[in-house]
């Protein structure tokens, strides 16, 4: 039996479908799988597919019983996921790493060039028919240009790494990185970025460093208890007035009351989001959207159609190597 959270893409179905042994038993909307359902029907379950929505806990792990070998995560984020917990219970966890990378440092892209050129208040002055009477004047408008940046990676996994390999040919003039190893080298080279530089790419040896030298900060690292309001008022207090701040990565690593206060205070230039704290609960009253400056999305970056296929095909692939002990397309070692 595997118990799969969402309705998937015909390819992955028909990989599950494929194996006459397995009894699929699936949440068949596309509303966020029902907490209840998933603890009664998780019960005898061997595999879990799940999303990020889906909370993968010791409550959730107890509910399926001691058969349940494998957990399939939609996405390359596990903090959903209590690794401690699978890993005393030998289960194993498979996830999609690679194939969103592209998808998501394009959205990255976007919300600098979003943020810096003010695209969202640009949209909404033409949505509420008020551009026949925007005043004009060559300062009005406009806003910081990429070229000759200094952009600043919190977190320089493969997604930070390929954002670079994109921002170099709009002529930046430096790259500097925070790992939680501050001051020290990135673990890997995934595109030969450091190996060869076509720009200075630096580690920051504090994030005071990154925050204070940056005029992109973007933050593409994981959420963990040392990443949560990483970006806090204090970090905006050191950022520069013209820079702006990118989340592709999790809401929480940006403490959003900070955020909100730094666009109402000018300490920042403004901001492009792709996740937010207590997403997707962002109701119409919410002060960040009163910001002009913050363009906020709802979690789209790896939203391309190639990248959604290939992520619920992984996701397959992985449940059905977990299930048969076989290698995983990729597997956390936990
Ligand atoms: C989501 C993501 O998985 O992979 C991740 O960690 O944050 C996204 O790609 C996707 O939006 C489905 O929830």
């Amino acid at each position: 039996k595997v118990v799969v959270t969402r309705n998937l893409i015909d390819e992955a179905q028909q990989l599950l479908e494929a194996d006459n042994s397995l009894e699929i038993v699936q949440w068949k909307s596309d509303q966020p799988c029902d907490r209840s359902w998933l603890l009664e029907n998780v019960k005898g379950a061997s595999g879990i597919l799940l999303m990020l929505s889906d909370k993968c806990d010791d409550e959730l792990l107890q509910a399926a019983g001691e058969q349940l070998k494998v957990v399939a995560s939609f996405s390359v984020g596990t903090d959903h996921v209590d690794r401690e917990a699978l890993k005393k219970r030998n289960i194993r966890l498979g996830y999609t790493p690679t194939c969103l990378t592209d998808a998501v440092a394009d959205l990255s892209v976007m919300l600098i060039l979003m943020a810096q050129r003010r695209g969202g208040e640009a949209m909404g002055k033409v949505a509420m028919g008020e551009w026949s009477s925007m005043p004009w004047h060559p300062l009005l408008m406009v806003g910081p240009q990429i070229r000759g940046a200094t952009v600043g990676f919190l977190g320089f996994g493969r997604i930070a790494q390929a954002t670079l390999k994109r921002l170099i040919p709009f002529g930046i003039s430096r790259a500097l990185y925070l790992t939680s190893r501050a001051g020290q080298p990135a673990k890997d080279d995934h595109y030969g970025l450091l190996k060869e530089p076509s720009v200075p790419t630096e580690p920051a040896k504090s994030w005071e460093e990154l925050a204070s030298e940056s005029d992109v900060v973007i933050v593409g690292c994981s959420l963990s208890p040392s990443t949560k309001h990483l970006v806090n008022a204090d970090f905006f207090a050191k950022m520069k007035k013209l820079a702006v701040l990118v989340n592709i990565a999790r809401g929480p690593v940006v403490d959003t009351n900070a955020l909100v206060e730094a666009l109402e205070k000018e300490e920042i230039f403004g901001a492009g989001l792709d996740v937010i704290e207590n997403e997707p609960n962002i109701p119409a009253d919410h002060p960040i959207l009163k910001q002009p400056r913050c363009v906020l999305l709802p979690h789209i970056g790896s939203a391309t159609i190639d990248t959604r296929v290939d992520m619920a095909t992984e996701s397959a692939r992985n449940l059905l190597a977990g299930l048969r002990g076989e290698a995983m397309v990729n597997e956390v070692e936990l």
